[in-house]
C-alpha cells in the first residue's frame, strides 16, 4: 500500500501509525483522510492485530485540518470535508481494537479531534491541546464540540471552544482530556507498554469492552447494562473464555487466540 503521508511499523500484534507531513505540522487534508481510512480498514481485517498507536512526526501530533486546503472552500465543500473527516474519526472510534493516541506535540483543532476519537491519549510533556477554530472564524468540523463536551464536561469544553485557548499537557491531564503525561523520550515506550499489556489479554473481550463503553455511554444506564449482559453472554461462546478460565484454574498464563 502506498502511504505518502503515513508511516506504518509493526511489532508483533501492535501497529504504530505515524502521521508524516512534518512540513505542515501533519495537518489533515483529504489525502491523509484517504490513507487513514485505507490503513484502518485493512487493519480491521487482521486477526493478529491487538492494538494501534497513532502518533505524529516532528513537533506536532496534528496542528489541525489543513487551513491552506480549507481556505477557499464553499459551504458545500466545507460540509463534504467535515463529513469526510467525521467518517474517519468514527472509523477510528469504532475500530475493533484499542487505538492509543501518542500525543507528541501540538494537538490542535482537527488534531485534538483525532486524538479524542482514539481510546486513550498518552501525551508528551511537550504536547499542547486546544480547539482554536474560533480564531479562524469557524467551528470544529470533526466532532470536536461533541467529543470534547463528553470527555471534559460541557462548561470546560465551552471554555476551550469559546476562547480557542491552547493548553499545556498538564492542564489537559487535569481536565481529563489527556490520560497520562510522560517525558518526551518515554512517550512511545509507555504507549508500547500499554499496548503490550492489552495484547496479552483476551482480544475479543478487549474488543467487547470497547464496544460496550462506546455504545453504553450514548444510551441509558439500563440499555447499557443490557448491552453489556449480551456481550458477556457472547464471550461464553468463545474459545478465549474457555482458555482464560481454564488457565486460572490450572494456575498458568492464558494463551488467547482471539477466537
Ligand atoms: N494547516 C496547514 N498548514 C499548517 C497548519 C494547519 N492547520 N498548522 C501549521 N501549518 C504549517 C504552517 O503554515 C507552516 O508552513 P509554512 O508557512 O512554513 O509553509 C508550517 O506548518 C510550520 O508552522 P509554523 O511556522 O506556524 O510553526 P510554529 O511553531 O511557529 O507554530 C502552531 C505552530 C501550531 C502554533 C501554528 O502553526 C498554528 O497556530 N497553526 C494553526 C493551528 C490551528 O489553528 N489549528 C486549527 C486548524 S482549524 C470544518 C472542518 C474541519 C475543521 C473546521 C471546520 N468544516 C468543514 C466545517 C477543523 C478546523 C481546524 O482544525
Amino acid at each position: 500500500m502506498d502511504n505518502p503521508t503515513l508511516k506504518i511499523e509493526r511489532e508483533g500484534g501492535v501497529v504504530v501509525i505515524t502521521l508524516h507531513r512534518p512540513e505542515a505540522l501533519n495537518a489533515l487534508n483529504l489525502s491523509v483522510f484517504d490513507e487513514l481510512e485505507a490503513v484502518f480498514t485493512s487493519l480491521a481485517e487482521d486477526p493478529s492485530l491487538r492494538a494501534v498507536i497513532l502518533t505524529g512526526a516532528g513537533k506536532a501530533f496534528v496542528a489541525g485540518a489543513d487551513i491552506k486546503e480549507m481556505a477557499a472552500f464553499t459551504p458545500p465543500q466545507a460540509r463534504a470535508f467535515a463529513r469526510r473527516g467525521q467518517q474517519v474519526m468514527n472509523l477510528i472510534e469504532s475500530f475493533p481494537r484499542p487505538v492509543l493516541a501518542a500525543v507528541n506535540g501540538f494537538a490542535l483543532g482537527g488534531g485534538c479531534e483525532l486524538a479524542m476519537a482514539c481510546d486513550l491519549r498518552i501525551a508528551s510533556e511537550r504536547a499542547k491541546a486546544g480547539q482554536p477554530e474560533v480564531n479562524l472564524g469557524v467551528v470544529p468540523g470533526f466532532g470536536g464540540t461533541q467529543r470534547l463536551a463528553r470527555l471534559v464536561g460541557r462548561a470546560k469544553a465551552k471554555y476551550l471552544l469559546f476562547t480557542g485557548e491552547v493548553i499545556s499537557a498538564d492542564h489537559a491531564l487535569a481536565l481529563g482530556l489527556f490520560d497520562e503525561v510522560v517525558a518526551p523520550e518515554m512517550l512511545l515506550p509507555r504507549c508500547r507498554e500499554i499496548a503490550a499489556t492489552i495484547a496479552a489479554k483476551g482480544p475479543l473481550a478487549v474488543s467487547y469492552c470497547k464496544q460496550a463503553v462506546n455504545v453504553g455511554i450514548e444510551a441509558t444506564l439500563a440499555q447499557g447494562i443490557d448491552y453489556e449482559a449480551e456481550l458477556f453472554a457472547q464471550t461464553f461462546a468463545t474459545a478465549d473464555q474457555k482458555e482464560g478460565m481454564a488457565a486460572f484454574i490450572e494456575k498458568r498464563a492464558a494463551r488467547f487466540k482471539g477466537e
